[in-house]
């Protein structure tokens, strides 16, 4: 067992501070969004349906006791290696709040066995090959966000690909229609983050808010200042450890304040759909890639590093 203080958090606003003490009071009460489903792991239809509707579905009961221990070990070993490069806790997704990926030299956690662990489970291949209608989708990255206790701010509201017609001459430019017309959100999905769950997410915790339906939307995502507050309770919470949540990452979302005792972390995998590429960085070496099943070395067969390369996965608080 890995262990940690969860005492990480917390040191400009304490735990007693009043305004905490009434953001938890309110979020206790009113977090969350009303009637979220979570839905069986062999309920793939209405997952589909669900998906397409909202733009999100969570499914419980994926990961099992073993899975989640392991995984639940592997966010911490990752997380003290961040954490002691960073004394303040600036986070690099705001303060008190960390990428994974953007933690590793990598932009992925994709060399460690934990999340080699998550490219080969199979309700997971079951539902991506139902949401994708297809079973050629392609792994991004192993990666993932945890906050800490003390996160008190709310992350803007934002979506995880750009959308193109607003950013035509981006270099990244993965999708680009010279008229104008067609923008990435006018597309089936093009990319999709699947979180999993090493811990349940509770109203406290730093619940992920998603605003459903908006992975189609040509609006402006609202800031902070302008973003009303049903948006800001619009939260996947309560949901149990070993759950999944499977966004289309165009989708509007964010982080949520953490004013629990306990550090959430929400690792993930993120998937290209067959027909959708940006640069991928390798992540994996070639004796790894070598260890995983058939379905898993097709998923990462675009992030395995040359066999005469060398995989530098060293910690950083911000990835190139
Ligand atoms: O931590 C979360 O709940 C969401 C984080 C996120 O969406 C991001 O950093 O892109
Ligand atoms: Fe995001």
């Amino acid at each position: 067992m890995t262990h940690m203080a969860n005492s990480v958090g917390w040191m400009d606003r304490a735990k007693d501070d009043p305004e905490v003490v009434k953001l938890r009071a309110h979020l206790e009460k009113n977090n969350g969004i009303t009637g979220l489903e979570i839905l069986k792991p062999d309920d793939v239809e209405h997952a589909v349906k669900r998906f397409h509707r909202d733009g999100f579905v969570v499914i419980g009961d994926v990961l099992n006791n073993d899975q989640i221990s392991m995984l639940s070990e592997g966010c911490n070993a990752v997380i003290n290696e961040i954490l002691a490069m960073d004394a303040d806790r600036q986070g690099n997704r705001g303060s008190h709040r960390y990428s994974f990926g953007g933690s590793s030299m990598t932009r992925s956690q994709l060399h460690r066995p934990e999340w080699q662990m998550l490219l080969d489970i199979p309700v997971v291949h079951t539902l991506l090959e139902a949401i994708f209608g297809s079973p050629d989708y392609i792994l991004r990255a192993a990666s993932g966000d945890f906050c800490l206790p003390g996160a008190v701010d709310y992350q803007p509201l934002h979506a995880d690909v750009r959308d193109w017609a607003d950013d035509r001459f981006s270099k990244f430019s993965a999708f680009y229609d010279p008229s104008g017309q067609i923008s990435i959100r006018d597309l089936p999905t093009p990319y999709i983050c699947i979180n999993f769950l090493p811990q349940d997410v509770t109203r406290l915790n730093g619940p992920t808010r998603q605003i459903p339906g908006t992975q189609k939307s040509r609006a402006r995502i609202p800031g902070l200042t302008e973003e009303p507050e049903w948006m800001r309770l619009s939260t996947v919470c309560p949901a149990p450890a070993g759950s999944i949540m499977i966004r289309d990452t165009r989708a509007w979302h964010g982080g949520t304040p953490n004013v629990s005792d306990a550090i959430r972390s929400i690792p993930n995998l993120e998937l290209y759909a067959p027909w959708f590429r940006e640069p991928i960085v390798p992540g994996i070496t070639y004796q790894d890639f070598k260890k995983l099943s058939e379905r898993a070395q097709r998923l990462v067969q675009f992030s395995v590093v040359d066999s005469s390369e060398e995989l530098d996965t060293s910690t950083t608080m911000r990835a190139p």
